[in-house]
């Protein structure tokens, strides 16, 4: 085909299965947006902000396991991108950024033209590759390469930056002569997964890890059938959340570190770990100094489709290059011949006694129904009542601090397409736009959005987003009018000026108008019928429930573990030890 460099960028993106294209509307890449916004093959959608644009591609990469796509302009599009497109590379989601750029001959250097910005290195340490498209001849090669590199190995979002005047000049482009993208399932070979079955059913203590990678490979099938054919403990990342069925006798917690003590005593106790597609983030507390060091004569193996993650971030014994689903349908064939388990009798249900704690710890806390001695409901009470009251079909996005932690604990999914976060970057906000995303993905399906009023309030304005497109969202605010989980901090260095008290403000007013329908609760008693209003508003909908900040059991993680070597003065380091 011949076509504007724009034609050719989108034709090839459809063949690789592209259907959503985010961003905010603006000169200097007109026509890509105008390409995608009159055919009928793309859904295209416009945001309030680029950051959303970001967070939305993010999201419909996960919920259609497709390729995100997002676009901003030169300058300050560019820039306001940058939040979306950093949080999906620190969770290894693949996204196409194109950003809009000044004509080829005023960039590089610069000329001062208006809003010039070296987007190159903008973007350089938050994507995979990055490359400016600076001649018609060479596009369509850079834009397979873009596809290519992002969904290949361990996957990311990539970046080109198009020159305006080159966006519009004709190349050349046969669309027959390169197949669409198929997923590379590399595979250790016998011999290494003989020594994987071998050192695993030698375990005293097995533990199995799931991870994303098992999630974005499709391998939640296998993975739950190595668990059922070995009866191993297993616990999972939090963007491996879904893979292990809530109510499995074996999975002794789903979210890391947020997922209880029980997950921290199976890390430090297990004596071989078997971890597929984990990149032993933080959450995870295995072989990580000073807080968990590695147990002498632990072993781990490790699993996973990058060969650069191996070993990068935990001292491992076995590290192996492989897909999780074909892996682990080798392992599985494998089984049958595999040698006997030695695994102890008691390691299951010692665990089980722990998880079992953690489960009575957080009851606990939503049986006191309010905490700190005032009338106003606690975040373990709404979290818990949002659980039961979700459908099972429905996709559930935790965003915010002490919502995410209470959410986390309380919000349990079958399936890791039915839960969605942000755990790798963390990055407030994006709830919103994620479940924007998930709604324009799956119509059909409820979509409900658990979030803090201060993480809401960084992207609120996607509420009008939802509106304009019919995207019939239920988002239900924990609203403690604070920077919740802070507020410890301010408190623990008895400084009533950190910062962390936000104003009480009327959120369902916010949403009414945004085009929305909203509510403001403060009773659970309310929650149930409000829930359903808001599931059948025939608009995107907004509970606000007032509550109060309410510490988590696994608090002490964020001193304890996330801050450790953050030197507080005297004498708020012992108030900080009481914490820890
Ligand atoms: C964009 C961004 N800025 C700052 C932080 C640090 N942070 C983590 S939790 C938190 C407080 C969140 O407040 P809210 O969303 O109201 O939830 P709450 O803790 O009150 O439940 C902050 C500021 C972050 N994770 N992301
Ligand atoms: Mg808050």
């Amino acid at each position: 085909m011949q076509g504007s460099v724009s034609d050719v960028v989108l034709a090839i993106l459809k063949k690789h299965g592209v259907r959503y294209i985010c961003g905010l509307p603006a000169a200097q890449i007109g026509l890509i947006m105008h390409g995608a916004s009159s055919d009928p093959d793309f859904t295209y959608v416009t945001t309030r902000h680029e950051e959303a644009a970001g967070h939305m591609a993010h999201a419909i990469s996960r919920v259609t396991d497709t390729m995100g796509v997002c676009f901003g302009t030169v300058g300050p599009g560019a820039t306001n991108l940058v939040p979306g497109v950093a949080a999906a590379y620190a969770d290894s989601i693949p996204l196409l950024v194109m950003t809009g750029q000044n004509q080829a001959a005023e960039v590089d250097p610069s000329r001062e033209q208006l809003q010039s910005a070296d987007q190159l290195a903008l973007f350089r340490s938050i994507t995979k590759w990055n490359a400016s498209i600076h001649h018609a001849e060479r596009a369509p090669e850079l834009v397979e390469r873009a596809v290519h590199i992002a969904r290949s190995g361990r996957p990311g979002p990539v970046h080109l930056d198009i020159p305006c005047d080159v966006g519009t000049q004709l190349c050349e482009y046969d669309l027959a002569t390169i197949p669409p993208f198929e997923l590379m399932r590399p595979m250790p070979g016998p011999q290494e997964l003989q020594q994987v079955l071998e050192t695993l059913m030698g375990a005293r203590k097995p533990l199995l890890l799931a991870g994303g990678g098992v999630v974005r490979s499709g391998a939640t099938a296998e993975f739950r059938a190595l668990l059922e054919a070995t009866g191993f403990p297993a616990i999972s990342t939090i963007m491996g959340r879904g893979v292990l069925p809530p109510d499995s006798v074996f999975n002794i917690g789903s979210g890391g570190l947020v997922a209880g003590q029980c997950v921290i005593d199976a890390c430090e106790n297990a004596d071989v770990v078997l971890a597929l597609g984990c990149k032993f983030g933080t959450f995870t507390p295995l072989s990580k100094e000073p807080a968990f060091p590695k147990p002498a004569g632990q072993k781990i193996i490790q699993i996973d489709i990058d060969a650069e993650s191996i070993g990068k971030a935990a001292a491992i014994d076995i590290g192996l290059v492989g897909d999780a689903k074909s892996t682990l349908q080798s392992l599985l064939g494998m089984l049958a011949d595999a040698p006997e388990s030695q695994i102890t009798s008691d390691w299951l249900s010692s665990l089980k006694k722990s998880q079992q704690n953690h489960h009575d710890s957080v009851e606990a806390v939503a049986n006191a129904k309010v905490v700190g001695g005032g009338s106003v409901l606690n975040e373990a009470l709404v979290a818990r009542a949002i659980s039961e009251l979700i459908p099972d079909d429905a996709i559930t996005i935790i965003d915010g601090g002490q919502a995410m932690m209470w959410g986390t604990t309380f919000i349990q999914a079958d399936d890791p397409n039915r839960i969605l976060a942000d755990p790798g970057m963390g990055h407030l906000g994006f709830g919103l736009p994620f479940a924007n995303a998930a709604k324009l993905a799956h119509p059909g399906r409820p979509v409900i959005c658990v979030t803090g009023d201060g993480a809401l309030g960084l992207t609120i304005q996607e509420l009008e987003t939802a509106a304009r497109y019919g995207l019939n969202i239920v988002v239900v605010l924990l609203n403690d009018s604070h920077w919740g989980m802070y507020k410890p901090f301010g408190e623990m260095l008895n400084n009533p000026n950190f910062g962390t008290q936000l104003t009480k403000v009327d959120f369902a007013k916010i949403a009414e108008g945004f085009g929305c329908h909203g509510e403001n609760i403060s009773t659970i008693e309310a929650l149930p019928e409000a829930f359903q209003r808001a599931l059948t508003a025939g608009k995107p909908a907004v509970i606000n429930v007032e509550v109060e900040y309410t510490p988590h059991p696994m608090d002490f993680m964020w001193p304890g573990v996330i801050l450790h070597g953050f030197q507080f003065p005297e004498p708020e380091q012992a108030r900080m030890q009481a914490i820890a």
